[in-house]
C-alpha cells in the first residue's frame, strides 16, 4: 500500500509530500522545509518509516530546503535535477530517470520554465504528479527571476503535465489560498494561465504583467538551496540541529517533547515532577512520583509563575494527554525545558516503577 501524506509551511505556503511503501517501509520527502525538519522527521518515525531519499523540485527562492538537515538526522540521500546546477547532491536526476521506493517508484519529468531545473515527479501508475511550481492550482509558477522562461512553462504543461490522464491528481509546491490539489482534467478546463485554448503567447504575455514582488528570502534562500539547505554558517547550523540536551527527548508529530518513563526514574532529582491530576487522583489509587508537585490543569496558567525555574519540568497526568496540554500551557508561560510523560501514571505503574502513596 502507498502511505501519502500532504504537510504545510504556513510561514512559505510550501507543501511538503511524504510517499512511502508500506510493506518495505521505504520512503521519500519532496521538497521538506529547512524549518520543519523535526515535525517531518517525527511523523516519519510514527508511521515507522524509513526515508530514502529528499527530493527537490526545484531550488526554491522563498524557503531554505530541508534536504541536508535531513540526511544529517537521519541519513537520507539528496536527489534533484542536475539542471538545477546545484552542489552538495548524492545523485543529479535527469528526465526519464526513476527514483524507488519499496516497489513504487516516481518518474522525473523535466518541466523547465519557473526555473530552468524544474522537474515533475509522477507516480509509477500516473495516479499522481508532484508539479512543483510548474503547474499551481488554477495558476503557475512564476517566470520572472532565476532563469523563468514562461514559453518554455508553457511547452512543460501542455506537453509534460497534460499530456498525463485526465484524472491524473496534480499536487504543487505551493498554494497560497490553501487549496490542496487539483487534476489534469480540471486545469486543462479552469486553469486561467494555461487552460482552454489559450497559446504559448498568451501565456508569456499574461507572465509579463504579473508584476509580483520578489520572495522576502530569496537572497538566502537560493544560495542554501544551491548547498541542498546545508547553512553558511556554523551558527545557522547549530541552530537548525539543536534539539534540547537536558534529556534524550522524543518530539511528537503532535508537537510534544516527550521524555521516557525509565529516563526519569533513574533521573528523579534531575528535574521537577509537575503532577496536573486532581488532588483526589493524586492521593487515590494509582499514587504519584515521588517528589511530584501537583497543580490541577485547571489552575496551571495561572499559577505557573510559582513554579520553580532551576530544573526542567516532567509533566504528568493519569494517561499523558493533560500533562501533555500543561507543557504546551507552560511553553506559553516562558518555560523551555518542559517534557510530557507519556502513558502517565497508567504507563509508570504498568512498567512496576515506584510510587509514593496508592494502592498495590
Ligand atoms: N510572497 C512570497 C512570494 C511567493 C512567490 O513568489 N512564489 C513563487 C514560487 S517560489 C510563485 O511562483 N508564485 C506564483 C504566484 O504567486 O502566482 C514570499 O515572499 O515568499
Ligand atoms: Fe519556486
Amino acid at each position: 500500500m502507498l502511505v501519502f501524506r500532504q504537510l504545510f509551511d504556513p510561514t512559505s505556503s510550501t507543501y511538503t509530500y511524504l510517499l512511502g511503501d508500506s510493506v518495505s517501509g521505504e520512503a521519500v520527502l519532496i521538497d521538506p522545509v529547512f524549518e520543519q525538519v523535526r515535525r517531518d522527521a517525527a511523523l516519519i518515525s510514527e508511521l515507522g518509516l524509513k526515508l530514502l531519499w529528499t527530493l527537490e523540485t526545484h531550488v526554491h527562492a522563498d524557503h531554505v530546503t530541508g534536504a541536508w538537515l535531513l540526511k544529517n538526522k537521519l541519513g537520507s540521500n539528496i536527489a534533484l535535477a542536475a539542471a538545477s546546477g546545484a552542489s552538495g547532491a548524492d545523485r543529479m536526476l535527469a528526465d526519464g530517470e526513476r527514483v524507488t521506493f519499496g516497489k513504487r517508484s516516481l518518474e522525473v519529468r523535466a518541466t523547465p520554465g519557473h526555473t530552468s531545473g524544474c522537474v515533475t515527479f509522477v507516480l509509477d501508475d500516473e495516479s499522481v504528479a508532484f508539479t512543483g511550481d510548474c503547474v499551481l492550482i488554477r495558476g503557475s509558477g512564476r517566470t520572472d527571476f532565476q532563469q523563468g522562461d514562461a514559453r518554455a512553462l508553457y511547452r512543460s504543461v501542455r506537453s509534460r503535465i497534460f499530456s498525463l490522464p485526465e484524472t491524473c491528481l496534480l499536487y504543487p509546491a505551493h498554494d497560497y489560498r490553501g487549496l490542496t490539489v487539483t487534476s489534469v482534467c480540471e486545469e486543462k478546463k479552469f486553469n486561467p494561465r494555461l487552460g482552454g485554448e489559450i497559446g504559448e503567447a498568451d501565456y508569456a504575455g499574461y507572465m509579463k504583467n504579473l508584476d509580483l514582488p520578489h520572495p522576502k528570502k530569496i537572497d538566502e534562500a537560493v544560495p542554501a538551496n544551491l548547498r541542498c539547505g546545508q547553512p553558511g554558517n556554523a551558527a545557522d547550523a547549530a541552530a537548525g540541529t539543536s534539539d534540547p540536551a537536558w534529556a534524550p527527548l522524543r518530539f511528537t508529530f503532535s508537537g510534544i517533547w516527550e521524555v521516557e518513563p525509565y529516563w526519569l526514574e533513574e533521573n528523579l532529582t534531575a528535574v521537577h515532577v509537575l503532577d496536573v491530576r486532581e488532588p483526589d487522583e493524586f492521593t487515590g489509587p494509582l499514587g504519584h512520583i515521588r517528589g511530584a508537585t501537583l497543580v490541577p490543569l485547571g489552575e496551571l496558567a495561572a499559577r505557573a509563575q510559582e513554579l520553580p525555574k532551576d530544573k526542567p519540568i516532567v509533566a504528568v497526568c493519569r494517561a499523558g494527554s493533560r500533562s501533555a496540554h500543561a507543557t504546551a500551557i507552560l511553553g506559553k508561560a516562558g518555560f523551555s525545558e518542559v517534557a510530557n510523560l507519556p502513558g502517565g501514571m497508567l504507563r509508570w505503574r504498568g512498567e512496576g516503577r515506584s510510587v509514593e502513596g496508592g494502592a498495590l
